[in-house]
């Protein structure tokens, strides 16, 4: 049943390494709940089409553009906090919101690089906190065997082992166990993603009377 009344649409965020299908998967997944009936939204972090987001996208494009990870890493944050207010409101409105990336991405990409993990998370503090955190992932055996990576900033496969292991931080912290919810996508095929998520989200159709809870 569509959502109404004063329940909220509930913050579903889709996260994963560089080519392991999100973006097929949150595109698939908005159109599942539109055809039920349900409002919803699709988000895509970064969003390029911003001021900040302009900028985003020439560093991961131009390798040759200069830019600390320091400096980067709270430019990714910038791009979140420039669509919190509205992401906020969408949910209050009782539409559901879908993320492709978010606050996670922040964090695994910034410390595969070295940086601080607290250091890296402290920017994204008081973001709304997805209702449900659904990771698409792959062994690291499956991953050193992917080739045909795009040109982009990070898209080299050790970096990605790297962030593979910054991921796996969150699967085992305490206060993450009753959002995130790991998908292995190896072997599978697009439909079997598709349903494993949809498994995932289904429990969450009413809605909810919860206020949107903060990061961290
Ligand atoms: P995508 O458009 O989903 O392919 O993301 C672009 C690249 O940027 C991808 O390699 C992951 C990386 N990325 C996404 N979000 C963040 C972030 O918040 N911080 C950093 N450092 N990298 C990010
Ligand atoms: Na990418
Ligand atoms: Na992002």
């Amino acid at each position: 049943m569509p959502s109404t009344g004063s329940h909220r649409g509930q913050l579903i965020l889709v996260e994963g390494l560089d080519r392991c299908g999100k973006t097929t998967q949150t595109t698939r997944l908005v159109e599942k709940l539109a055809s039920q009936g349900h409002k919803v939204e699709l988000v895509k972090f970064p969003d390029r089409s911003t001021p900040i987001g302009k900028l985003i996208n020439t560093y991961l494009c131009d390798k040759a553009f200069q830019l600390s990870d320091e400096a980067a890493h709270l430019l990714f944050s910038a791009n979140r906090w420039e669509l919190a207010a509205t992401i906020t409101e969408t949910l209050n409105q009782g539409t559901f919101v879908v993320l492709d990336r978010y606050v996670y991405s922040g964090i695994a990409y910034s410390a595969a690089k070295g940086l601080d993990f607290d250091w890296c998370a402290s920017p994204d503090k008081g973001l709304p906190q997805p209702d449900l955190v659904i990771f698409l992932t792959m062994s690291t055996e499956k991953l050193n065997q992917r080739s045909g990576f795009g040109g982009e900033r990070y898209e080299i496969s050790e970096f990605q082992g790297l962030v593979k292991e910054k991921f796996d931080k969150f699967a085992a912290m305490e206060s993450m166990r009753s959002i995130w919810n790991v998908v292995n996508v190896e072997g599978k095929s697009i439909e079997q993603v598709g349903n494993d998520v949809w498994g995932l989200v289904e429990g969450l159709l009413q809605g909810t009377s919860q206020p949107i809870h903060k990061f961290l």
